[in-house]
C-alpha cells in the first residue's frame, strides 16, 4: 500500500514537471529608430505599448534606441531578435518593415508590430500605415488660409513651405501630395515650396532654411522633421509667421500663437490596441502578414482644435478648416490609400 502510494505520487511529480508548462512573463521590446525624444510618433508608441504592458499581470517592457546612424539599424534590431527573449518587438516608420523582415529570416520565431508603415505578406510583421493624405491635407488646407491672407498676420503670400529631414514612400506619396491638396484648396492660387534637411536632429540647420522661406514668401511651414521641427518654430517666432504641425498636439505648447494647428494621429492608442491583441492572440495570429491602412474615417487621424493658439484665429476661417475635416471623417470627401 505504502509502495503503491510513493509510485503515485512519484508518478504525479513526474507527469507535473513533464507536462506542465512553466507560465512565462510576456515581454515586449520597443525599438525607436532614432532616438524618442523630441519625436511624437515614437513617444506615443512607447506610452500605448506601455499601457498595453501593464495591463498584464508581470509582463515587461524593454526600449532600445537605436539611434541616428540608419546604417545600424538592422544589426540593432537583429542583436534584439537574438536574444530570444522578446515575444513582440513594436517599432514605427516606413522605413522598418524591410529590416523585419530580412531579421525574420534568421530569427523565424520573432514576431514584429510596426505602425506608420505598410508590409502586407510577411508571417513575422504587422504594419499600420495612416492615411496621410488625409492628415496632410488637413494642415495644408490651413497653410492655404494663412497664405491667403485669412489669417490676418502675414497677408496674402501664397506661399507655404514644407521642411523635410529626408524623402521616403509615405513623405513623397502621401504627406507632400495632402498637403499640397489642403493648401490649393484654401487657397488656389498657392505655391508650395519644399527643403530637405538631411537629418531629424540638426534644428540650426532647420531654422536657416525656415528663414530662407519665409524671407522667399511663405506664409507658414510644416517640418516633417523629428527634433530638428524645433527650428522652424524658433525661425517663426522670430519673424512673425506660422507653422502648422504634424503627429501630436505638442507643437502648441513648444510655441503659443505660432503653431496655429496640429494635425494629429491616435498613435498611443493604436500601438496599445494592436500590442495588445497581438499578445493575446499569440505568434500565430491572423494580423502577422496584414497591413492595415487607418485615416481620419477610421479616427486614427486628427486635428486637434483645443487649444488657445487654434481657438484665437479668425472664427470664419476656424468654420472653413472644420468643415472640411468634418468631411473627411464622415467620408463626404475621401482621399483613398491602398499602400505605399
Ligand atoms: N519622424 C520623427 O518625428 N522623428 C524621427 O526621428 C523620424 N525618423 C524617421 C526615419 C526614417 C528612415 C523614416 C522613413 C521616417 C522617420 N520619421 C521620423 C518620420 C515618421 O515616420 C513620420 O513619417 C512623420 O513623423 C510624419 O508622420
Amino acid at each position: 500500500m505504502k509502495k503503491a502510494l510513493i509510485f503515485a505520487t512519484v508518478i504525479i511529480a513526474v507527469s507535473l514537471c513533464t507536462f506542465a508548462a512553466p507560465i512565462k512573463a510576456l515581454k515586449v521590446c520597443v525599438f525607436v529608430p532614432n532616438v524618442l525624444s523630441g519625436s511624437p510618433t515614437y513617444e506615443q508608441m512607447a506610452a500605448g505599448a506601455k499601457r498595453a504592458v501593464d495591463e498584464i499581470p508581470g509582463a515587461s517592457l524593454k526600449i532600445v534606441e537605436a539611434g541616428f546612424n540608419q546604417a545600424e539599424w538592422l544589426e540593432k534590431l537583429s542583436a534584439v531578435a537574438a536574444t530570444g527573449e522578446f515575444d513582440l518587438i513594436v517599432s514605427s516608420n516606413p522605413a522598418i518593415p524591410e529590416l523585419c523582415a530580412q531579421v525574420a529570416t534568421s530569427f523565424p520565431e520573432a514576431r514584429f508590430f510596426v505602425a506608420d508603415s505598410w508590409m502586407p505578406g510577411n508571417k513575422a510583421v504587422h504594419t499600420v500605415l495612416y492615411n496621410q493624405l488625409d492628415q496632410g491635407y488637413i494642415v495644408g488646407y490651413l497653410a492655404g488660409l494663412a497664405s491667403s491672407g485669412k489669417l490676418g498676420k502675414t497677408g496674402a503670400t501664397h506661399k507655404a513651405g514644407l521642411i523635410i529631414a529626408q524623402h521616403y514612400p509615405s513623405l513623397d506619396k502621401l504627406i507632400e501630395p495632402g498637403f499640397a491638396r489642403g493648401l490649393k484648396a484654401a487657397d488656389p492660387e498657392a505655391l508650395l515650396e519644399t527643403r530637405v534637411l538631411g537629418n531629424w536632429y540638426d534644428a540650426t540647420k532647420a531654422s536657416e532654411l525656415a528663414k530662407g522661406l519665409f524671407d522667399a514668401g511663405a506664409a507658414a511651414i510644416l517640418p516633417i522633421a523629428g527634433g530638428a521641427g524645433q527650428g522652424v518654430v524658433s525661425a517663426a517666432r522670430a519673424m512673425g509667421r506660422y507653422v502648422v504641425w504634424f503627429d501630436d498636439d505638442s507643437g502648441y505648447r513648444l510655441a503659443p500663437g505660432i503653431v496655429i494647428g496640429c494635425a494629429v494621429l491616435r498613435q498611443e492608442r493604436l500601438v496599445y490596441e494592436r500590442v495588445k491583441a497581438l499578445l493575446a492572440q499569440g505568434n500565430s495570429s491572423a494580423l502577422y502578414g496584414k497591413a492595415d491602412i487607418v485615416g481620419a474615417k477610421e479616427g486614427y487621424v486628427d486635428f486637434a482644435a483645443d487649444d488657445p493658439s487654434y481657438k484665437s484665429l479668425p472664427a470664419t476661417a476656424r468654420a472653413a478648416l472644420e468643415s472640411e475635416v468634418k468631411k473627411l471623417k464622415s467620408g463626404i470627401i475621401a482621399f483613398p490609400v491602398t499602400g505605399l
